[in-house]
Protein backbone atom coordinates (compact mmCIF):
# COMPACT_ATOMS: atom_id res chain seq x y z
CA UNK A 1 0.00 0.00 0.00
CA UNK A 2 2.86 3.01 0.73
CA UNK A 3 4.12 2.65 -2.61
CA UNK A 4 1.57 4.22 -4.32
CA UNK A 5 0.99 7.16 -1.28
CA UNK A 6 2.54 10.42 -2.47
CA UNK A 7 -0.01 12.68 -0.91
CA UNK A 8 -1.08 13.16 2.21
CA UNK A 9 -3.63 14.93 4.26
CA UNK A 10 -3.75 14.54 8.08
CA UNK A 11 -6.49 16.30 10.49
CA UNK A 12 -5.81 16.86 13.86
CA UNK A 13 -7.88 17.53 17.23
CA UNK A 14 -7.65 18.19 20.76
CA UNK A 15 -6.34 14.57 21.40
CA UNK A 16 -3.23 15.58 19.99
CA UNK A 17 -2.42 17.99 22.58
CA UNK A 18 -4.03 16.19 25.31
CA UNK A 19 -0.76 14.87 26.47
CA UNK A 20 1.01 18.13 26.59
CA UNK A 21 -1.90 19.21 29.43
CA UNK A 22 -4.25 21.41 26.62
CA UNK A 23 -7.75 20.63 28.46
CA UNK A 24 -10.03 18.30 25.32
CA UNK A 25 -13.19 20.45 24.32
CA UNK A 26 -15.60 18.01 25.89
CA UNK A 27 -14.59 17.50 29.71
CA UNK A 28 -16.35 14.96 31.66
CA UNK A 29 -19.50 18.00 32.81
CA UNK A 30 -19.84 18.30 29.46
CA UNK A 31 -18.36 21.75 29.91
CA UNK A 32 -15.22 23.48 28.41
CA UNK A 33 -13.02 24.65 30.97
CA UNK A 34 -16.36 25.65 33.09
CA UNK A 35 -17.84 27.32 29.96
CA UNK A 36 -21.01 26.09 27.87
CA UNK A 37 -19.35 26.65 24.46
CA UNK A 38 -22.46 28.40 23.76
CA UNK A 39 -21.75 30.83 26.22
CA UNK A 40 -17.82 31.75 25.15
CA UNK A 41 -17.15 30.21 21.34
CA UNK A 42 -20.18 32.29 19.25
CA UNK A 43 -20.50 35.75 17.68
CA UNK A 44 -23.68 36.06 20.21
CA UNK A 45 -21.67 35.51 23.00
CA UNK A 46 -18.92 38.23 22.06
CA UNK A 47 -22.07 40.77 21.52
CA UNK A 48 -23.64 39.67 24.45
CA UNK A 49 -20.31 39.94 26.72
CA UNK A 50 -17.33 40.43 25.14
CA UNK A 51 -15.39 40.38 28.68
CA UNK A 52 -16.10 36.58 29.60
CA UNK A 53 -15.07 35.51 26.49
CA UNK A 54 -12.24 37.78 26.55
CA UNK A 55 -10.88 36.19 29.23
CA UNK A 56 -11.58 33.09 28.14
CA UNK A 57 -9.63 33.21 25.59
CA UNK A 58 -6.81 34.96 27.02
CA UNK A 59 -6.53 32.50 29.90
CA UNK A 60 -6.40 29.88 27.00
CA UNK A 61 -3.49 31.77 25.45
CA UNK A 62 -1.86 32.41 28.52
CA UNK A 63 -1.55 28.85 29.25
CA UNK A 64 0.19 27.71 26.26
CA UNK A 65 3.46 29.09 27.42
CA UNK A 66 2.89 26.48 30.50
CA UNK A 67 3.15 23.86 27.89
CA UNK A 68 5.38 22.03 25.70
CA UNK A 69 4.72 20.01 21.74
CA UNK A 70 4.78 16.55 22.66
CA UNK A 71 6.07 13.03 20.70
CA UNK A 72 3.01 13.12 18.50
CA UNK A 73 3.64 17.35 17.38
CA UNK A 74 6.97 16.11 17.13
CA UNK A 75 6.28 12.96 14.28
CA UNK A 76 4.30 15.07 12.60
CA UNK A 77 6.77 17.86 11.81
CA UNK A 78 9.81 15.31 11.13
CA UNK A 79 6.80 13.77 8.55
CA UNK A 80 6.61 17.17 7.25
CA UNK A 81 10.54 17.92 7.04
CA UNK A 82 10.67 14.22 5.10
CA UNK A 83 7.97 13.72 2.93
CA UNK A 84 8.45 14.07 -0.64
CA UNK A 85 5.06 14.22 -2.06
CA UNK A 86 2.10 16.87 -0.90
CA UNK A 87 1.17 17.05 2.82
CA UNK A 88 -1.27 19.37 4.35
CA UNK A 89 -1.75 19.04 7.81
CA UNK A 90 -5.32 20.65 9.08
CA UNK A 91 -5.24 21.23 12.63
CA UNK A 92 -8.60 21.82 14.34
CA UNK A 93 -6.86 23.52 17.35
CA UNK A 94 -6.35 27.09 18.47
CA UNK A 95 -2.83 26.21 20.10
CA UNK A 96 0.75 26.49 18.51
CA UNK A 97 2.01 23.33 19.47
CA UNK A 98 2.12 21.68 15.97
CA UNK A 99 3.92 25.57 14.25
CA UNK A 100 6.60 25.26 17.92
CA UNK A 101 6.78 21.33 16.81
CA UNK A 102 8.37 22.94 13.29
CA UNK A 103 5.52 21.46 11.18
CA UNK A 104 5.21 23.68 8.10
CA UNK A 105 2.66 22.76 5.76
CA UNK A 106 0.09 23.51 8.66
CA UNK A 107 -3.50 25.11 8.61
CA UNK A 108 -5.15 26.47 11.41
CA UNK A 109 -8.76 25.98 9.77
CA UNK A 110 -10.60 27.03 13.13
CA UNK A 111 -7.88 30.22 13.89
CA UNK A 112 -5.19 30.10 16.41
CA UNK A 113 -4.78 31.92 20.44
CA UNK A 114 -1.97 34.12 19.21
CA UNK A 115 -3.62 36.25 16.60
CA UNK A 116 -5.59 39.00 17.01
CA UNK A 117 -8.35 40.47 14.31
CA UNK A 118 -9.20 43.86 14.50
CA UNK A 119 -12.37 44.62 13.00
CA UNK A 120 -12.04 48.25 12.62
CA UNK A 121 -9.20 47.86 9.55
CA UNK A 122 -10.08 43.65 9.54
CA UNK A 123 -6.29 42.89 9.43
CA UNK A 124 -5.02 40.43 11.52
CA UNK A 125 -1.49 40.35 13.50
CA UNK A 126 0.61 37.74 15.58
CA UNK A 127 -1.15 39.01 19.39
CA UNK A 128 0.46 37.11 22.68
CA UNK A 129 -1.03 39.81 25.05
CA UNK A 130 -3.68 39.91 27.17
CA UNK A 131 -6.96 41.65 25.11
CA UNK A 132 -9.29 41.82 27.83
CA UNK A 133 -6.85 45.06 28.69
CA UNK A 134 -8.52 46.62 25.11
CA UNK A 135 -4.91 46.90 23.81
CA UNK A 136 -4.40 49.01 20.45
CA UNK A 137 -4.06 47.20 16.82
CA UNK A 138 -0.67 47.11 15.59
CA UNK A 139 -2.21 48.17 12.11
CA UNK A 140 -4.77 51.17 12.96
CA UNK A 141 -3.32 51.96 16.15
CA UNK A 142 -7.14 51.89 16.83
CA UNK A 143 -8.39 50.79 20.67
CA UNK A 144 -11.62 48.57 21.26
CA UNK A 145 -11.96 46.73 18.00
CA UNK A 146 -9.67 43.49 18.32
CA UNK A 147 -11.03 40.09 18.56
CA UNK A 148 -9.60 36.37 19.04
CA UNK A 149 -8.90 35.19 15.52
CA UNK A 150 -10.77 32.30 16.56
CA UNK A 151 -13.49 30.23 13.84
CA UNK A 152 -16.75 30.16 16.47
CA UNK A 153 -19.60 28.02 15.68
CA UNK A 154 -21.77 29.39 12.99
CA UNK A 155 -18.69 31.01 11.34
CA UNK A 156 -16.84 29.66 8.45
CA UNK A 157 -13.56 27.99 8.90
CA UNK A 158 -10.92 28.87 7.21
CA UNK A 159 -9.00 28.02 3.95
CA UNK A 160 -11.79 25.57 3.35
CA UNK A 161 -11.29 25.66 -0.95
CA UNK A 162 -7.48 24.68 0.10
CA UNK A 163 -8.80 21.83 2.24
CA UNK A 164 -10.89 20.59 -0.10
CA UNK A 165 -8.88 20.62 -3.13
CA UNK A 166 -5.93 18.88 -1.09
CA UNK A 167 -8.76 16.17 -0.26
CA UNK A 168 -9.83 15.83 -3.25
CA UNK A 169 -5.82 14.78 -4.90
CA UNK A 170 -4.86 13.15 -1.94
CA UNK A 171 -3.94 9.78 -1.82
CA UNK A 172 -4.10 9.09 1.81
CA UNK A 173 -6.27 11.02 4.73
CA UNK A 174 -5.28 10.86 8.52
CA UNK A 175 -7.48 12.09 11.47
CA UNK A 176 -5.85 11.68 14.54
CA UNK A 177 -7.09 12.70 18.44
CA UNK A 178 -10.39 14.29 17.33
CA UNK A 179 -13.85 13.04 18.43
CA UNK A 180 -15.71 14.12 14.31
CA UNK A 181 -17.90 16.09 16.72
CA UNK A 182 -17.74 19.33 14.68
CA UNK A 183 -18.40 19.85 11.31
CA UNK A 184 -17.10 20.58 8.71
CA UNK A 185 -14.06 18.79 9.89
CA UNK A 186 -15.79 16.00 10.78
CA UNK A 187 -16.87 15.38 7.24
CA UNK A 188 -13.45 14.83 5.55
CA UNK A 189 -13.64 11.55 5.97
CA UNK A 190 -16.57 11.34 4.09
CA UNK A 191 -15.01 13.41 1.20
CA UNK A 192 -12.07 11.75 1.16
CA UNK A 193 -13.98 8.57 0.54
CA UNK A 194 -16.04 10.12 -1.88
CA UNK A 195 -12.48 10.72 -3.90
CA UNK A 196 -11.51 6.95 -3.55
CA UNK A 197 -9.06 8.28 -1.03
CA UNK A 198 -7.35 5.65 1.86
CA UNK A 199 -8.70 6.73 5.29
CA UNK A 200 -6.48 5.76 8.73
CA UNK A 201 -7.65 7.00 12.06
CA UNK A 202 -5.63 7.07 15.52
CA UNK A 203 -7.66 8.13 18.49
CA UNK A 204 -7.91 7.42 22.21
CA UNK A 205 -11.19 6.11 22.08
CA UNK A 206 -13.64 5.42 18.79
CA UNK A 207 -14.88 8.76 17.65
CA UNK A 208 -18.48 9.78 15.75
CA UNK A 209 -16.77 8.95 12.61
CA UNK A 210 -15.20 5.73 13.28
CA UNK A 211 -17.47 3.38 11.28
CA UNK A 212 -15.83 5.50 7.58
CA UNK A 213 -12.46 4.65 7.95
CA UNK A 214 -10.52 2.05 6.37
CA UNK A 215 -8.87 1.53 9.65
CA UNK A 216 -8.93 2.44 13.32
CA UNK A 217 -5.35 2.25 15.68
CA UNK A 218 -7.13 3.16 18.89
CA UNK A 219 -4.17 4.52 21.65
CA UNK A 220 -2.66 7.62 22.87
CA UNK A 221 -1.85 9.97 19.72
CA UNK A 222 2.15 10.20 21.75
CA UNK A 223 2.57 6.10 21.12
CA UNK A 224 0.78 6.00 18.34
CA UNK A 225 1.63 8.90 15.95
CA UNK A 226 5.66 8.41 16.14
CA UNK A 227 5.14 4.58 14.99
CA UNK A 228 3.15 5.49 11.96
CA UNK A 229 5.51 8.18 10.59
CA UNK A 230 8.47 5.60 11.01
CA UNK A 231 6.20 3.05 9.47
CA UNK A 232 5.11 5.57 6.18
CA UNK A 233 9.10 6.71 6.06
CA UNK A 234 10.46 3.55 6.04
CA UNK A 235 8.94 2.91 2.26
CA UNK A 236 10.31 6.30 0.63
C1 LIG B 1 -20.20 26.44 10.26
C2 LIG B 1 -12.49 27.16 17.74
C3 LIG B 1 -21.58 27.54 8.75
C4 LIG B 1 -12.99 27.70 19.01
C5 LIG B 1 -14.10 25.47 17.10
C6 LIG B 1 -23.73 19.67 10.25
C7 LIG B 1 -24.34 18.88 11.17
C8 LIG B 1 -24.52 19.35 12.49
C9 LIG B 1 -24.05 20.62 12.91
C10 LIG B 1 -23.44 21.40 11.99
C11 LIG B 1 -23.29 20.94 10.67
N1 LIG B 1 -22.66 21.92 9.99
C12 LIG B 1 -22.40 22.98 10.83
C13 LIG B 1 -22.89 22.67 12.06
C14 LIG B 1 -22.80 23.55 13.22
C15 LIG B 1 -21.45 23.45 13.96
C16 LIG B 1 -21.26 22.08 14.49
O1 LIG B 1 -20.59 21.24 13.90
N2 LIG B 1 -21.84 21.88 15.68
C17 LIG B 1 -21.65 20.58 16.37
C18 LIG B 1 -21.41 20.88 17.85
C19 LIG B 1 -22.82 19.69 16.16
N3 LIG B 1 -20.35 23.82 13.07
C20 LIG B 1 -20.06 25.15 12.97
O2 LIG B 1 -20.67 26.04 13.52
C21 LIG B 1 -18.90 25.49 12.03
N4 LIG B 1 -19.25 26.59 11.19
O3 LIG B 1 -20.79 25.41 10.05
O4 LIG B 1 -20.44 27.61 9.60
C22 LIG B 1 -21.36 28.46 7.72
C23 LIG B 1 -21.54 27.97 6.45
C24 LIG B 1 -21.42 28.87 5.42
C25 LIG B 1 -21.08 30.18 5.70
C26 LIG B 1 -20.91 30.64 6.99
C27 LIG B 1 -21.03 29.76 8.04
C28 LIG B 1 -17.67 26.03 12.81
C29 LIG B 1 -17.17 25.07 13.75
C30 LIG B 1 -15.87 25.60 14.38
C31 LIG B 1 -16.11 26.11 15.79
N5 LIG B 1 -14.83 26.39 16.47
N6 LIG B 1 -12.90 25.77 17.66
C32 LIG B 1 -12.01 27.46 20.13
O5 LIG B 1 -11.18 26.54 20.04
O6 LIG B 1 -12.11 28.21 21.09
S1 LIG B 1 -14.66 23.84 17.14
C33 LIG B 1 -13.75 23.06 18.41
O7 LIG B 1 -14.55 21.97 18.82
C34 LIG B 1 -12.43 22.47 17.99
O8 LIG B 1 -11.72 23.29 17.11
C35 LIG B 1 -12.87 21.15 17.36
O9 LIG B 1 -13.27 21.36 16.03
C36 LIG B 1 -14.07 20.78 18.20
C37 LIG B 1 -13.66 19.87 19.32
O10 LIG B 1 -13.47 18.63 18.77
P1 LIG B 1 -12.08 17.82 19.00
O11 LIG B 1 -10.93 18.66 18.64
O12 LIG B 1 -12.27 16.54 18.29
O13 LIG B 1 -12.03 17.64 20.60
P2 LIG B 1 -12.95 16.69 21.52
O14 LIG B 1 -12.62 17.06 22.90
O15 LIG B 1 -14.38 16.72 21.05
O16 LIG B 1 -12.41 15.19 21.21
C38 LIG B 1 -11.07 14.87 21.54
C39 LIG B 1 -10.84 13.48 20.96
O17 LIG B 1 -9.47 13.14 21.20
C40 LIG B 1 -11.71 12.39 21.59
O18 LIG B 1 -12.22 11.56 20.53
C41 LIG B 1 -10.73 11.58 22.46
O19 LIG B 1 -11.00 10.20 22.41
C42 LIG B 1 -9.40 11.83 21.75
N7 LIG B 1 -8.23 11.83 22.65
C43 LIG B 1 -8.14 12.35 23.91
N8 LIG B 1 -6.87 12.19 24.38
C44 LIG B 1 -6.15 11.56 23.37
C45 LIG B 1 -7.03 11.37 22.26
N9 LIG B 1 -6.64 10.79 21.11
C46 LIG B 1 -5.32 10.38 21.04
N10 LIG B 1 -4.42 10.57 22.07
C47 LIG B 1 -4.80 11.13 23.23
N11 LIG B 1 -3.90 11.29 24.21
Amino acid sequence: MQRDIQNIVILTGAGVSAESGVATFRGPDGLWEGHRVEDVATPEAFARDPDLVQKFYDARRAKLRTVEPNAAHQALAKLDAHWPGDLLLVTQNVDDLHDRAGSKRLLHMHGELNSAWCLACDERSRFDGVMADDPACPHCQQTGHLRPDIVWFGEMPYQMERIELALAQCDLFVSIGTSGAVYPAAGFVQSARHYGVQTLEMNLDPSEGSFHFHESRMGRAGDLVPDWVAEILQDI
